[in-house]
């Protein structure tokens, strides 16, 4: 088989495949499995074969060679290195800079010399490569050729996606076409309209509400035809939904002019006495908030679109946004084809460039847990960020280059060509719904006022702005190149301006006025709940715990996990006493059967950072997976769990974003260790806690946070109880930290029983996860339901102390008190911080009349823990006069000592401080006190 053979059936580089080819003659056992396939295939059917497996970069030496060799070997050779090199870097020579200096320079990769030709080259026929029709052409007309595709109005980036399938595709559709927009008279028509819009709306707001902050998409109004033919091309390749994520710049005009926000509603948010009715909370500024649309594209198909809202840490939508989308495909049932939901993402270029959560979120891109099927991203390329020049705000050549760490194919493209611009979406979406690949858009524009409408650019940027303030508007351009076209008579395009300026001061004189109202006092919230009653008939328990303890026939399972599913299933059987881990599997067999769907994740979350949940065994001989959630009943809901990547932020974001799409399914975002959640603050500061007071956004997810002074140094002790009580208010979250099996069981059961659509915080054990006395009784998981304060279960008497506590120091506590035989000591146990039960508590202190004090006993030093959110509440608990005294670690900047032994000193002290009135008697080998 030869070059031209490779040429006809449509290779991209077909001297590459011949060099593998001949390998594969000499000695087929010398390339890939799958190529030896393919050429055997080949061989035999050369016209019915199918598309070349991808070629990795070891196998082959001609690739685009570096530059030395590039100018080795035969004329023909060096010729299609040019060709190679025109693909792969005349994005570096296109004229995509609206506001450029200078032309771009020839780049080396482009030089003649770089490939050893000389201009006496240029008049001598060389081969086409499949570049063009005919199959031999002067080297002149190669070049310009080449030149007019790669290096126009529109730079691409495409080889090295290690697809050779979505090269030789992308290829074959610009290289024919020069790259220019096969667009119709309409399209081109509506492009015009769009653009209209766009600005229209812009120069209407800033002569109306001058000084407003609006974040103008002017010098980048371009992106309103882009999305609008986004919608159209992606609907007529089977989307059907949208979730977009973007920030301040543009967003009000992608409302308007995308969404169909209407101007009377938007004019209205503008107006100074503006208070959103909706919202119950305190609501949020116009360009954070979300929106929900249904709108016609134009090929007349309806299409939803989320707009999420956002806060202002720029990109922390990102995998908030792609945890929604991957709710909605689930829902949709549309996991596996990834075709009917599609997440648009909107970047600003310093933000692309400068924020770590872009990465996390793409890391996450291609995984099974997570992936979305490919995500369309568009940077605004403004070139600048607030005040700051690209220059100074990355290292990196293009705004975008993150992509290329994930082989994602980026265009770029100057906001001044329209038509390039929607072209470059047309493809951008049919490669995402084709390749299921993330794919970027750098829309290089300019700003055309300061970061905001009142800000001076020039005091920063006074050349550039100088330039920028000459600018024609692209509307302007574009209008006017029609009517050169002939595509547009000027009185229509005069009459399309008037028709819309009049809409919008129709809308203007529309507009609400509000009176301006005394804000509303905020409560704190009364306790919620209404105790459901969240148990589970004995028959259902052992039915479910059969399922999940059983042993596929023929699966090799490791003998340590054979008994582990033996003891647990015996807790059910016997019964015997139920542990942690079986208690939470209870929970979750529980509502699968139910009919409630289950999603956890986190890292290494199958198995249990502290091998605790086995959600996932392993055939020890075919290293084959077995979820034995997944095999309760054929009725069941679906289970999913998944060993997340190493990241905080997106993994969360991702979850949070999956549970407000989702609200039927319980949620869980696990942490290794709670100290490791801090990773992930951004999140938990700006969407977890306050997303349902600002935006009415609502949420139930879960998050697990290991936590326990086990003697485990500064980094695995603590998940930050404070911090998380710092962030209630409004009955925005749940605060737990449950003690015992059976209360994790209905406190997990509570949220989905109960539909409370309100984050829940879960501070969970490590250590507590063996501990003899940790256990529950099946009983207590037949009847019941949640506790947010245990009582002392031992029902003291005659109490001269009552301890108030939270978390795994009472187990500390309490075999202290038997040892000391401490009677007249009571410990109750507040297993809900948030919102406090503070009704509850009153009348378990009332019930220990008499006694003469009540002490906050914490493992925490004073100023962590839950000590600083309770003292206040405790003075309003206790009876006037009485306050609190504190027991614990003292003020201290980090949040445990490094030393175990250290450790144990410090809590023996916290013990001896409460018992030293008693024979003081320290049990050997309880939680690191020894006398
Ligand atoms: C995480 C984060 N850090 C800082 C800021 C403050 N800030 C607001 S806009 C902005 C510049 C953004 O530049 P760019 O991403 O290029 O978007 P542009 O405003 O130019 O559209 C900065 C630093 C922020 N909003 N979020």
């Amino acid at each position: 088989m030869d070059r031209d053979k490779f040429l006809d059936i449509g290779c991209a580089n077909p001297l590459v495949y011949e060099e593998l080819y001949d390998k594969w003659r000499r000695d087929p056992q010398s390339v890939e499995a799958s190529w030896r396939s393919y050429f055997n295939s080949l061989d035999q059917q050369p016209s019915q074969s199918t598309s070349p497996p991808p070629i990795l970069e070891k196998e082959v030496s001609v690739v685009f060679q570096p530059r030395k060799e590039a100018a080795a070997g035969p004329p023909d050779v060096r010729v299609y290195n040019l060709i190679q090199a025109y693909r792969q870097f005349g994005h570096l020579m296109a004229n995509v800079n609206p506001i450029a200096l200078h032309p771009p320079q020839e780049p080396r990769e482009l030089q003649l010399e770089t490939y050893g030709l000389s201009k006496q080259d240029l008049s001598r026929p060389f081969p086409t490569f499949g570049l063009l029709k005919e199959p031999m052409a002067p080297l002149l007309k190669i070049i310009n050729d080449l030149k007019s595709i790669y290096c126009n109005k529109i730079g691409v980036e495409y080889i090295e996606t290690h697809s050779l399938e979505l090269e030789s595709w992308l290829q074959r559709q610009i290289e024919p076409t020069h790259f220019k927009a096969p667009l119709t008279i309409e399209q081109k028509q509506m492009i015009l309209q769009q653009l209209n819009k766009s600005e229209l709306l812009e120069s209407f707001l800033h002569t109306k509400y001058v000084g407003q902050k609006r974040f103008s998409i002017e010098g980048g109004e371009t992106l309103i035809p882009m999305l609008s033919s986004l919608l159209d091309t992606a609907a007529n390749f089977g989307a059907e939904e949208f979730v977009i994520g973007m920030a301040h710049r543009g967003r009000l005009n992608v409302l308007s002019n995308i969404m169909n926000k209407s101007y009377v509603d938007i004019f209205t948010e503008f107006d100074e006495s503006y208070i959103p009715e909706s919202i119950e909370g305190s609501g949020d500024v116009k360009y954070h908030k979300g929106y929900n649309a249904e709108v016609e594209t134009a090929s007349k198909k309806k299409v939803k679109i989320d707009l999420s809202p956002n806060p202002s840490h720029l990109e922390a939508v990102d995998p908030v946004v792609e945890g929604m989308v991957r709710a909605k495909q689930t829902i949709l049932n549309d996991e596996e084809s990834h075709k009917k939901v599609v997440p648009i993402l909107i970047h600003g270029d310093a933000a692309i460039a400068g924020q770590g959560v872009v990465y996390e979120t793409l890391q996450m891109y291609k995984l099974e847990g997570y992936s979305t099927g490919g995500t369309i991203h568009i940077v605004i390329n403004n070139q600048i960020g607030f005040t700051t020049l690209p220059k100074d705000s990355r290292s990196t050549l293009y705004d975008t280059d993150i992509a290329k760490g994930f082989s994602c194919p980026v265009f770029h493209v100057n906001a001044e060509d329209p038509d390039g611009c929607v072209y470059v979406t047309n493809l951008a979406v049919e490669m995402r719904q084709k390749f299921h690949c993330d794919v970027f858009i750098d829309l290089c524009c300019y700003r055309k006022y300061g970061h905001n409408e009142s800000d001076e650019p020039a005091f920063t940027q006074p050349i550039e702005y100088q330039l920028i303030r000459k600018k024609k508007p692209i509307r302007d351009l574009y209008r006017d190149e029609l009517i050169q076209q002939g595509v547009l008579e000027k009185y229509m395009a005069e009459a399309l301006e008037t028709e819309f300026k009049n809409a919008l001061n129709v809308a203007l004189k529309s507009i609400k006025t509000f009176e301006t109202k005394e804000p509303k006092e905020e409560k704190e919230p009364v306790h919620k709940f209404n105790g459901k009653p969240t148990g589970v008939a004995k028959e259902e328990i052992e039915e479910v715990a059969t399922r999940f303890c059983t042993i596929p026939e023929g699966f090799h399972i490791h003998p340590k996990l054979e008994h582990f599913v033996i003891e647990h299933l015996a807790m059910v059987q016997e019964p015997k006493p139920i542990d942690w881990g079986m208690a939470e599997t209870l929970a979750y067999a529980t509502l699968l059967i139910e009919g409630t769907p289950v999603r956890i994740s986190g890292q290494d979350s199958c198995r249990g950072t502290f091998s605790h949940r086995h959600a996932v065994w392993m055939d020890q001989i075919q290293e084959k997976t077995y979820f034995p959630l997944k095999h309760l009943s054929e009725t069941q809901a679906r289970f999913d769990i998944y060993n997340s990547p190493l990241s905080e932020y997106a993994v969360l974001g991702f979850e949070y974003g999956y549970s407000t799409s989702y609200p039927e399914s319980l949620v869980i975002w696990e942490a290794q260790f709670g100290d490791f959640s801090n990773g992930a603050q951004v999140v938990i500061d700006q969407f977890v806690s306050p997303s349902e007071q600002k935006w009415g956004q609502r949420s139930g997810l879960v998050m697990f946070l290991p936590h326990g002074y086990e003697g485990q140094g500064p980094e695995h002790s603590s998940a930050r109880i404070e911090r998380y009580l710092s962030l209630c208010g409004h009955d925005n979250m749940q605060v737990v930290n449950p003690t015992t099996p059976a209360q994790f069981f209905h406190l997990l059961r509570r949220q989905m029983v109960e539909k409370i659509l309100k984050p829940l915080i879960v501070f969970t054990p490590k250590g507590l996860l063996r501990h003899p006395a940790c256990v529950s009784n099946l009983n207590e998981f037949v009847q019941g339901s949640f506790k947010e304060i245990l009582d002392d279960p031992k029902d003291p008497k005659n109490i001269k102390k009552v301890v108030l506590c939270s978390g795994r120091i009472y187990y500390d506590l309490d075999a202290m008190r038997t040892k000391n035989n401490a009677k007249d000591l009571a410990i109750v146990r507040i297993e809900e911080l948030y919102p406090l039960h503070t009704e509850q508590l009153k009348e378990i202190l009332e019930k220990y009349e008499g006694y003469k004090e009540c002490i906050w006993v914490q493992e925490e030093p004073s100023n962590m823990g839950a000590w600083e959110y309770m003292r206040p509440l405790l003075r309003e608990i206790l009876p006037k006069g009485k306050e609190a005294r504190y027991i614990g670690r003292h003020r201290s900047a980090s949040t445990a000592v490094g030393s175990h032994a250290l450790h144990k000193k410090e809590s023996a002290a916290i013990m001896h401080e409460l018992f030293q009135p008693y024979e003081l008697r320290i049990p050997e080998n309880q939680s690191g006190i020894k006398s």
